[in-house]
């Protein structure tokens, strides 16, 4: 039963475009109506109208400790009662600043902002800033965020509603974007010396999560790092989703590639809005009031809150064993999906690195846009709604990653198993 989703879905449509804040939660693509949700605890999330589900959407990624976490809630409360915001600076920050480059060792200096999208733009801008060049190399089904020289041939929302190129970006900013298809290396060093001494940044997403999960091929990132290196060209790494999901430094640590910027987000605030950028010093060093003063600017930047909750997430994930259990219960659930596409013989080919992973509806593999754009997307949203009527929460898009988090007990996976496989069979 829905009554109370669909009464506030139908209210909601006339004051809020497509009655969302976001359209990546639009039900779109999937069909129905989008479920509003009450709370969460944990692994699960209740919508109003009381129908729990296991939830893998995880806010897109910034609950890899489940809902409500006590330490969470505990330094939001704790700091809200001392004042929200001062627009000033404070000790939180530098102990959140502290611990990021900590943990992002090629992270030397960092500067909080308020979002994914503040992160990449920014970045971007310092690039260019620093380099004097006004070109950036981007990965087709790559998502930035929504800043205008990221809308072109992009991911999640964009890729999922239709709309990888958005209109409203003016011809004279999309020109200075120039799209390489993901993991081809030869395309991008073509791209380079195609436009020697006019690039200023690649910018890469080390697995992108944004047209469904799609891992580095062997060589991609080090011949990425290589090409940028002896070009002068700045390499950022998009860690916005595997930013201290995928190793406690991220996947640069987890692949060994040192880029020049990391943009942060998601689990960076544990759920409240912050992302970051930082990286080299020598080019940190650039951003206003430094040296060539790159502007960039915010007025929540740094929260008080938003900086106590990042800060109590990522002190827990620096604990011994951390990422050991994450794997753990994210290939117990990998081999239990896998048990279940052999049985049911199904044409679907699953992609994972660590606790982020995407089924798609096509043999694959998947390596790039292109063998994304072949899944199914029918099939998807067939599956997608028998999940969700079997109280299970992935993505309303074939296009996204799903998250396992701490909070996923090993019965939350189970029942997701034997989810997965009625599902599975119903969509075939
Ligand atoms: P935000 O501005 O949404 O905080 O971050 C933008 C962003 C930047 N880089 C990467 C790699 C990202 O995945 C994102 C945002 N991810 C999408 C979903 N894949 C957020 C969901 C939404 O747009 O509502």
């Amino acid at each position: 039963m829905t009554n109370r989703s669909q009464q506030l879905f139908e209210e909601a449509q006339k004051i809020i475009p497509g009655g969302v804040n976001s359209p990546a939660r639009a039900f779109t693509p999937v069909g129905g109506d989008p479920r509003f949700i009450a709370r969460g605890q944990g692994a699960r999330i209740t919508d109003v109208d009381g129908n729990e589900y296991i939830d893998y959407v995880g806010s897109w990624g910034p609950l890899i400790l489940g809902h409500a976490h006590p330490d969470v809630i505990a330094a939001v409360k704790e700091t809200c009662e001392s004042g929200t915001s001062f627009g000033a600076p404070t000790e939180i920050e530098v102990k959140m600043a502290r611990l990021v480059t900590e943990m992002v060792p090629s992270v030397e200096m960092v500067r909080m902002v308020n979002s994914g999208t503040e992160a990449t733009m920014s970045a971007v801008r310092l690039a260019r800033g620093v380099t004097d060049r006004p070109k950036i190399v981007k990965f087709e089904g790559c998502w930035h965020g929504h800043a205008d020289s990221f809308l072109t041939k992009a991911g999640s929302s964009a890729l999922t509603l239709g709309a990888p190129d958005s209109p409203g970006v003016p011809e004279g900013i999309a020109q200075n974007t120039i799209n390489a298809p993901y993991n081809d290396l030869d395309a991008v060093k073509k791209i380079v010396s195609e436009n020697r001494g006019q690039i200023a940044a690649v910018i890469v997403e080390p697995v992108a999560g944004n047209m469904g999960v799609v891992p580095p091929g062997e060589g991609f990132l080090k011949g990425l790092r290589e090409v940028t290196a002896s070009e002068g060209i700045v390499l950022i790494f998009d860690e916005v989703i595997t930013g201290f999901r995928l190793a406690p430094g991220g996947a640069q640590e987890r692949y060994g590639i040192t880029p020049d910027l990391t943009t942060l987000g998601k689990i960076i605030g544990g759920g409240l809005p912050v992302g970051a950028f930082g990286g080299k010093r020598e080019i940190m060093g650039h951003i206003s009031p430094l040296g060539k003063r790159v502007s960039q600017a915010g007025t929540l930047s740094g929260n008080p809150l938003a900086m106590a909750a990042g800060h109590a997430v990522l002190q827990h994930l620096r604990k011994p064993g951390i990422y050991e259990e994450l794997e753990r219960k994210s290939k117990i659930l990998a081999d239990g999906v896998a048990e279940n596409i052999k049985k049911l013989g199904a044409k679907v080919c699953v992609n994972r690195v660590g606790s982020m992973a995407t089924m798609f509806f096509t043999p694959g593999p998947v390596t790039d846009y292109a063998s994304a754009s072949k899944a199914d997307t029918k099939a998807f949203a067939r599956y997608f709604r028998e999940m969700l009527h079997r109280g299970i929460y992935i993505a309303p898009s074939q296009f996204e990653a799903g998250f396992v988090s701490l909070a996923h007990t090993d019965e939350d996976l189970s029942m997701t198993i034997r989810a997965h496989y009625e599902a599975l069979k119903a969509a075939l």
